[in-house]
């Protein structure tokens, strides 16, 4: 494809000589690009309707990377910025776009764990990105996206979304509207015991699906967390829950055949077990609500698909006219499955937790 202009805005080393679309991110647009002294740069235009002040999910990411290199000492354990001739690490073009860039690692990112030891890892790479943040200076951090996670703020706007029927699409959901407003009260219980003060805020990545860490292509081990756009101020059972939505589920998230779709209970095992090998500072409160961040995580990013299909397609990318109702149907049906296993999944963290907490 055509190198956009704003490649040519950044400290990179040689000239960009090549660029192709990468990666499956839902929101922002990301490019590879290459230049004529071999070097390779992932280049992104920051979503402005999802991001609403660019310039500061930079700098929350840019706080982040600088504070895990200066802890770990490691210089690859953070995906590092380049800055734009004029010096920023957000760039802003003639139209008012944001773009920003960073080193290309060479890795694996996956749609799907191949075996239940890559999700292990991404489960150790995820827990131990928290846990290395626990001592961030969390007022520092810009609050990004507002009540991100809170999900009874999410019903509020899907409730919104269907009184208006932007998109007319409104009579065609009925069932799955149906199915949403039947889960309400799951839905709250997490945000209910954050503000009864049972559960604490930690600094959280908020965006843990497995295509958000990138790992090392021989070894299989995790390389660094990736997509910081939404590190706050958040539950760790969300962290937990996001990784089991995605990673554990046994179809795609666009997937029409509804019949594929369950949760994966030994894909729920490795992960619990990395998470909490890694966590290690979670309460025991924290640890016993990890099902309930699974189930959650789920209905939420359900109820917002509806909630975009109802909009007409406004946040998240799409590429044909339907697929963030099929989207929310996979969530539906993972929840549905994810309810039939809560007794085993409580088992499997009550296990996993004794073996590793005492
Ligand atoms: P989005 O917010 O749209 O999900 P991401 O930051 O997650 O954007 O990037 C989209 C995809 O691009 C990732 O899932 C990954 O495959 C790839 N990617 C992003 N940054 C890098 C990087 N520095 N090196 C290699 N691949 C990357
Ligand atoms: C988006 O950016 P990406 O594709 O990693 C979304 C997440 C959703 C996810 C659903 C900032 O993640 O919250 O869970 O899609 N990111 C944002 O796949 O809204
Ligand atoms: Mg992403």
């Amino acid at each position: 494809m055509q190198i956009p202009k704003q490649a040519f805005a950044f400290q990179t080393v040689g000239t960009p000589s090549e660029c192709i679309q990468y990666g499956n991110g839902h929101i922002n647009s990301t490019l590879l690009v290459t230049t004529d002294a071999g070097r390779k740069y992932i280049l992104q235009k920051i979503n402005k309707y999802v991001f609403k002040n660019p310039e500061n999910v930079v700098a929350n990411a840019r706080g982040v990377t600088e504070f895990l290199r200066e802890k770990t000492g490691d210089p690859n354990s953070a995906l590092r910025y380049i800055s734009d001739t004029t010096g920023k690490f957000c760039h802003c073009d003639d139209e008012g776009e944001y773009w920003r860039m960073y080193d290309f690692v060479e890795a694996i990112c996956l749609e799907a764990p191949e075996s239940p030891e890559d999700f292990y890892q991404s489960a150790v790479a995820f827990g131990t990105f928290q846990h290395q943040l626990s001592d961030y200076p969390v007022e520092t951090l810009h609050e990004i996206i507002p009540n991100f996670h809170n999900t009874p703020d999410r019903y509020r706007q899907l409730k919104e979304a269907i009184a208006a029927d932007a998109a007319g699409r409104k009579a065609s959901v009925e069932a799955e509207i149906a199915f949403a407003l039947s889960q309400e009260e799951l839905g709250g219980t997490l945000q209910k015991m954050l503000e009864a003060g049972e559960l604490p805020l930690r600094v959280t990545h908020n965006d843990t699906k497995l295509n958000n860490v990138l790992l090392d292509a021989e070894k299989r081990t995790a390389l660094c967390v990736i997509d910081l756009d939404t590190v706050m101020p958040g539950l760790s059972a969300f962290d937990f829950g996001d990784s089991i939505r995605f990673g554990t589920a046994t179809a795609k998230e666009d997937t029409v055949d509804l019949s594929t779709m369950r949760m994966d209970l030994e894909l729920f095992e490795a992960y619990t077990k990395g998470f909490l090998t890694a966590a290690t500072a979670l309460t025991d409160k924290e640890v016993e609500v990890l099902p309930y961040g699974a189930m959650i995580m789920t209905l939420e990013v359900g109820v917002r698909f509806l909630t975009d299909y109802l909009m007409g397609d406004v946040y998240f990318r799409t590429h044909y006219p339907e697929q963030n109702l099929v989207r929310c149907r996979t969530q539906f049906a993972l929840l549905k499955d994810m309810l039939t296993k809560r007794e085993e999944m409580d088992r499997i963290v009550a296990k996993i937790a004794k073996e590793i907490r005492g």
